[in-house]
């Protein structure tokens, strides 16, 4: 029965404990997020780390941020911090994957590391045209202080 309930739930794509993808260093005041680009079927894919939308990542101002891009595939993908749907350019200096428009190949990762200088609420979006609007982007807000932290904005409902 429960071997049953957990097969159930795997095949709809439910969504992983988010706090796997965060590592911090509070020492170094450091902070490393992995974003799995299409983690699996949730949104038809475009999703990170199996969240489209309703993941927030939380950094406290002027921490260093390593990002970790992987892509899961079949399609290109890539990861960019920016401030507004649709925007082109990074919120943060270096603060996305080579050539973001074109992506990343399915199975290959990149990383990029950039500093949390500017308060405010920004994204982690794929630039692959069309990606963002089809949702495949989270919530990231640099905070004045604390500690980093994700949130499933849905857990509970
Ligand atoms: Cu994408």
């Amino acid at each position: 029965m429960l071997a049953a309930a957990a097969i159930a739930l795997s095949l709809l794509g439910k969504a992983p404990s988010p706090g796997r993808f965060l590592a911090v260093d509070a020492h170094r005041h450091r902070v490393t997020i992995t974003l799995i680009a299409s983690y699996n079927g949730t949104n038809g894919g475009f999703n990170f780390d199996g969240y489209s939308r309703y993941l927030m990542w939380t950094v406290p101002r002027s921490w260093t941020v390593r990002v970790v891009c992987q892509n899961r595939g079949p399609l290109r993908h890539s990861c960019a911090v920016v401030k507004d749907a649709g925007a082109t350019r990074p919120a943060f200096r270096g603060a996305e994957t080579p050539q973001p428009r074109i992506g990343i190949e399915a199975g290959h990762t990149e990383r990029f590391t950039f500093r949390a200088n500017k308060k405010g609420v920004y994204r982690f979006a794929c630039l692959v045209a069309g990606h963002e609007l089809a949702r495949m982007w989270d919530v990231l807000e640099i905070v004045p202080r604390g500690k980093p932290s994700v949130v499933d904005l849905q857990a509970g409902r």
